[in-house]
Parts: structure tokens; C-alpha cells; sequence
């Protein structure tokens, strides 16, 4: 870092003109706050006029958001601030040499669900436009999640070759990585801690000239960028070895033959004075689209920054890539705890998924959500197919024209009767509130057999009233009550 770049900026001035790069669920909110801030005069969203989202340039202009679901806040801020002349949506991106600070909010989804290596494409273009009209003392952030190492590394390279610049020389680079869960993005955005990292002090500081007045509650963390990179990736990383970790347990309950969230709730009365235990919930699987790659991009970065550098017990996987392998294996104990059912009720017990009809309730991969990315639902369903079963799925919330990555022959359908009828097996993977709702007798019916199964992925159904019933019942950590004879409430033999 030379005293050239704070000379720039000192000659610069504030941060008056703001590009935001990448109008999704991201960089939507992030612009429309930059531009309610009276700190920044003009805003600019730069989308490319692509086929599939091209129509949003124009709905942006209007002040309309293209975002889908209820976004509070979100319609009447972009109304308020183009009205304001204050928020543009453009595809010409000449435009970004008007701007003190260019943010960058584009997706790195998996090029394919199965290498789990992430598809930099989108966020290379992106970084090449910024770096093509780039100016001196340009502040360029990254927000989207990247592999640990990519702002000082593969982000630098680009904007330095296209602009001829030298970063923290010539331009400010940093990573403030988003928070934002849908549903929530401008409250996210206003109260999370913002977490900012420069690749020098300078672009630390200029990014929390960026960020600072768009927070009410949340406050600036500045680290360095390869630590902000981090964060995002572990504090992804943490919750999914917590989910594993309440999975594993479960696992263990049913083993053993008792209930787990008994066990947890004797977990949770730990309290006290420096006690903590996060224990989370087990479920049928985990899904998204930041839990099942962070773990991913925070390996790659540590095996790519710190080759070698590593001590650690010789033979020993990550705890991190265990966990991930203990929470992709919970849709695949789902299809154990099915067939298991199905044997219990009578069927052939060497093959009883083979000619099983299976109703598959819940393609998203969240409650009560229309988000199917990387859904557990989907593991689920080829495997039953493999082994000879029909699986028909059912899912109030999911709309099959725009869920990605749907499977050959899952037809996904709202009628849930349809779905139930004739069923031998009833499986929930996902705990949507229309399931948690379901009458026993009345599915039962629906079922027409004498003990279908009821196979619980999300401890949505109480297991007494379903073997009340006739059902074969499972249910992931309910080592007490699966296997129990139908009809009765006794604990299994
Ligand atoms: N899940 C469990 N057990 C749990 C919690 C979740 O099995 O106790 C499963 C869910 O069913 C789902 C998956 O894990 O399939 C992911 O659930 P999630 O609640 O973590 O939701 P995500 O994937 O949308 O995670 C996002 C993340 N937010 C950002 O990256 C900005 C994550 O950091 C948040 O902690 C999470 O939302 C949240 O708490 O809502």
C-alpha cells in the first residue's frame, strides 16, 4: 500500500456515485439502500440485457422489483428512490467509470450438483466489466461468497488487466460478503453486522464509507479481505457441522432405541454462566444454496492459501467434509427408514421399496418455502426410483416451471390426494405447515391399505396417533417409537 491511493481519494473525495453490479436477490436490496442514503447522490444497478434476465432492466426503471415472494419494504424503497431519481438500472456498463464505488453481487452456483466446483463465469464477466471502466480511486467490493484467497487473488488479477491499475495502489478492493436470507433482505442488510474487509487499510476504510450509512443496527467489523472471505465460508461451515452434529445424535437415539428430542431438551436446560450448547435440529437432509457449498469453498481455500501449511492429525478427513457427508447421508437414511417401514408392514423384505408406491411430501428444501435448490428431496427420489419404487411428490409451495434441477420423472404436483392415494409409504422431507396439519385417518383412507407406512423427515406428525391408526411409523430420532406395532402406543420389543 503507498500513500499514492490515499492521495487519489483525498483528491477524489466521498463516495457520491455508487454502482452495483448483478440486480438479483443481492444486489436488489443493497442498491436500493445505497440510494435511500442521503450520503450518495446516484445509484446505479448494472444487469446485463441477457435473454433470461434482461426483463428486469426495464421493472427496475419502473421502480418495480423482479424478485419473487414478499420482500417487506423492499417495492415501495425502489418506487421511493427511482421516483427520487436517485436509482438507475442499466445494461450499459461505461456507465461504472462514473462511480467512487462499484459493489459486485452475482451468484457462484455449482457448475454441476455432483463436483460441487463452483462456476466463477457470471463473477469473471462481472469482474471484467468493473475492471474495463475502471477509474483511479474506484472502490470495487465483492459480495458474493468466493473460495477464501479469490479478492487477493483471481479478483485483483482481472481488474488489474483490464484496467491497467494497480490495486491498493491505484483502486481500493475489498470483500464485504452479504447476509442477506430472502424474505428478510433489507432488515438483513440494515442489521446484521457488516463484515468488511480491505486488501489494504484503505480499501478497508473506503469500503466502510460504503457500507456505514446503510446500517441502523448492524455494525462495521473491518478484518482483512482474506479474513472476510473466511467468515462467510465458516460461519456456513458452523451451522452445518451443527446440523450434522444434532444428525449424528439422532442416529444414535434411534440406535439405541430412545427418543432424541427428549435428550435434547435435557441438552438445552443446560444453562448457566459461560454454558453453551447450539444443539439444532435432525432432519431429513440439508439443502440450499450456502450450506451445501460454503464447506466447500473453505477447504479449497485453505488447501490453495496455505499448501502445506496445514498441521493436522495425519489420516484424519476435515470435520467440516465429514459433516457434510453425515448431512448428505440423511436423505439415504430416509430410504432406510422406508424400507425398514415397508418390511414392517408386509412387504418382501428383501426388495420391499421395489414395487412400492412412495408419496414424497416436500421438493423445497426449507419449510413452508418455494426453494428447491439442492433439495434432499431429490437424492430421496432417485434412489427410491433405483430400487423399483413410484415415487409421486407433492408440494404445495414448489412451482415445478422454475424449480432447478428437478430429476427425470419427479413430476411435482399441488394435489395432494392425488399423491396420497394408493400410497403404501407416506414420506415427509420437508416440515411445510400443510403437513403438520394431516389427519391420520383421513390419509389412512386416502392410502386404502391396512398399514401403510408414515416415514417423519422434519418431526412434523406425533407417532401414537398414526400407529393409532394402523401406520408402520418412522421417524428420524425416534428410536422410541419406530418399529412399534401398529395400533399400539407400547415401545417396540
Ligand atoms: N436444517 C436442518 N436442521 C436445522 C436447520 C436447518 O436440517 O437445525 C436444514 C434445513 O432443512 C435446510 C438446510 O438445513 O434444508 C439449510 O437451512 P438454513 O436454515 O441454514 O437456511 P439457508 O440454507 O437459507 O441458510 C441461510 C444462510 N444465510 C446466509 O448465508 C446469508 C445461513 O447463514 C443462515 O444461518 C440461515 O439462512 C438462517 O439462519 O436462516
Amino acid at each position: 500500500m503507498s500513500g499514492n491511493l490515499q492521495r487519489i481519494l483525498e483528491g477524489r473525495g466521498p463516495i457520491r456515485t455508487v454502482g452495483v453490479i448483478g440486480m438479483g436477490y443481492v444486489g436488489i436490496p443493497a442498491a436500493a439502500l445505497f440510494a435511500d442514503a442521503t450520503a450518495f447522490k446516484v445509484v446505479y444497478g448494472f444487469q446485463r440485457d441477457s435473454k433470461s434476465s434482461g426483463y428486469k432492466i426495464a421493472m427496475l426503471s419502473a421502480g418495480e422489483s423482479p424478485l419473487k415472494g414478499e420482500e417487506p419494504g423492499l417495492e415501495a424503497l425502489l418506487s421511493k428512490v427511482t421516483a427520487a431519481g436517485k436509482f438507475r438500472c442499466t445494461a450499459d456498463f461505461s456507465r461504472i467509470a462514473e462511480c467512487d464505488a462499484v459493489t459486485l453481487a452475482i451468484q457462484t452456483p455449482f457448475a454441476n450438483p455432483k463436483d460441487l466446483i463452483p462456476d466463477f463465469t457470471p463473477l469473471v464477466e462481472g469482474l471484467r466489466n468493473a475492471g474495463r471502466f475502471l477509474t483511479p480511486g474506484t472502490l470495487v467490493v465483492l459480495e458474493s461468497t468466493v473460495t477464501p484467497g479469490t479478492t487477493t487473488g483471481m479478483a485483483r488479477k482481472i481488474l488489474e488487466e483490464e484496467s491497467g491499475l494497480v490495486a491498493g495502489e491505484d483502486f481500493c478492493l475489498a470483500h464485504a460478503p452479504e447476509r442477506v436470507m430472502v424474505g428478510r433482505l433489507l432488515q438483513n442488510i440494515r442489521e446484521h453486522d457488516r463484515i468488511v474487509g480491505g486488501i489494504d487499510d484503505v480499501s478497508t476504510g473506503r469500503a466502510c464509507e460504503l457500507y456505514g450509512p446503510v446500517l441502523t443496527k448492524g455494525t462495521l467489523i473491518p478484518m482483512s479481505a482474506t479474513a472476510a472471505e473466511v467468515t462467510k465460508t465458516a460461519e456456513n461451515t458452523f451451522r452445518d457441522l451443527q446440523i450434522a452434529a444434532a444428525n449424528q445424535l439422532a442416529l444414535y437415539c434411534e440406535a439405541m432405541g430412545i427418543n432424541f428430542y427428549d435428550v435434547r431438551a435435557g441438552i438445552d436446560s443446560l444453562k448457566g454462566e459461560g454454558i453453551t450448547r447450539a444443539i439444532l435440529w435432525p432432519g431429513a437432509g440439508v439443502g440450499g444454496h450456502c450450506l451445501t457449498k460454503d464447506t466447500y469453498h473453505l477447504e479449497r481455500g485453505v488447501g490453495e492459501l496455505g499448501p502445506g501449511a496445514l498441521d493436522w492429525p495425519d489420516d484424519l478427513a476435515s470435520l467440516y467434509l465429514t459433516s457434510r457427508r453425515i448431512n448428505d447421508f440423511m436423505p439415504t437414511h430416509m430410504l432406510h427408514l422406508t424400507a425398514s417401514a415397508l418390511a414392517q408392514a408386509g412387504k418382501d423384505t428383501k426388495a420391499p421399496l421395489k414395487g412400492a408406491t412412495i408419496a414424497l411430501l416436500g421438493w423445497a428444501f426449507l419449510n413452508d418455502s418455494d426453494d428447491a435448490r439442492n433439495t434432499p428431496s431429490a437424492p430421496f427420489f432417485e434412489a427410491a426410483c433405483a430400487a423399483g419404487a413410484t415415487v409421486r411428490i407433492h408440494d404445495p409451495w414448489v412451482d415445478p416451471a422454475t424449480a432447478p434441477d428437478i430429476p427425470a420423472g419427479a413430476d411435482i404436483t399441488r394435489d395432494l390426494n392425488a399423491v396420497l392415494t394408493g400410497a403404501d409409504a407416506v414420506v415427509v422431507f420437508a416440515g411445510h405447515r400443510e403437513y403438520r396439519a394431516l389427519r391420520p385417518a383421513e390419509v389412512k383412507a386416502l392410502c386404502g391399505g391396512d398399514h401403510p407406512a408414515i416415514v417423519d423427515g422434519r418431526n412434523v406428525v406425533e407417532p401414537d396417533a398414526w400407529t393409532g391408526q394402523g401406520f408402520v411409523y418412522r421417524g428420524i430420532g425416534r428410536g422410541d417409537k419406530n418399529g412399534q406395532r401398529p395400533g399400539t402406543r407400547t415401545n417396540p420389543v
